[in-house]
């Protein structure tokens, strides 16, 4: 009975709740009806701890795993992202969305579209070295023409291309040094002056 009563508080016992009620009550009738069956419900309680004990285990390791390992972050399915390269010569230059927020270990798919009459950049050094890039992308009518690995530092987007930039953010930070440093041909200011700056914000 001590033994018993010793096992209903192991600290794992909680879950032992429900089956060890129905294993005491039919001690308890057994115990009524003057059946001594201690050894075979004592045995029957230790292959029963043993198989708790197990599938703890089990499921530790299984969740362990589970939480620790995210696998190949560059094989997510992309989180898509447009920013449009805006504006005329010698008017105004500016990126649509200027703020851009990004999270670290997702997958993104920057698409850099350019719908204006120049070229432009798209260049913030701290953005660049807070990343891990898979790949850029070019589009041209709508078809990929080239695909370019390796460490990117900023990319340069001609007018009516589009360039796909897809990477996984690794450090968090506010950067607020996104810019274009091409010069107007008209106003001969450089398109960061006339508006083409952004903040970047990685969480
Ligand atoms: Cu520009």
């Amino acid at each position: 009975m001590i033994q018993l009563k010793n096992r209903f508080l192991d600290p794992h016992g909680k879950s032992y709740i429900l089956p060890f009620s129905c294993l005491l009550s039919s001690y308890f009738i057994l115990s009524i009806k003057n059946i001594s069956f201690n050894k075979i419900m004592i045995k029957i309680l230790s292959s029963i701890n043993f198989f708790f004990d197990k599938l703890v285990l089990l499921i530790c390791i299984f969740f362990s795993s589970y939480c620790f390992s995210k696998g190949d972050l560059t094989r997510q399915n992309p989180v898509e992202i447009e920013v449009l390269l805006k504006g005329k010569t010698g008017e105004n230059h500016f990126y649509d969305p200027s703020l851009l927020k990004f999270e670290t270990g997702k997958l993104y798919k920057l698409k850099l579209i350019n719908i204006s009459d120049s070229k432009h950049y798209f260049s913030s050094t701290n953005f660049a070295n807070s990343i891990f890039t898979r790949k850029i992308q070019v589009i041209k009518n709508k078809n990929k023409i080239a695909e370019i690995k390796g460490h990117i530092k900023e990319v340069e987007i001609f007018p009516e291309n589009i360039v796909e930039w897809w990477f996984v953010p690794v450090k968090t930070g506010v950067f607020k040094d996104l810019f274009c440093h091409v010069k107007d041909e008209i106003s001969e200011v450089s398109h960061a002056d006339m508006g083409m700056i952004g903040t970047i914000i990685i969480e």
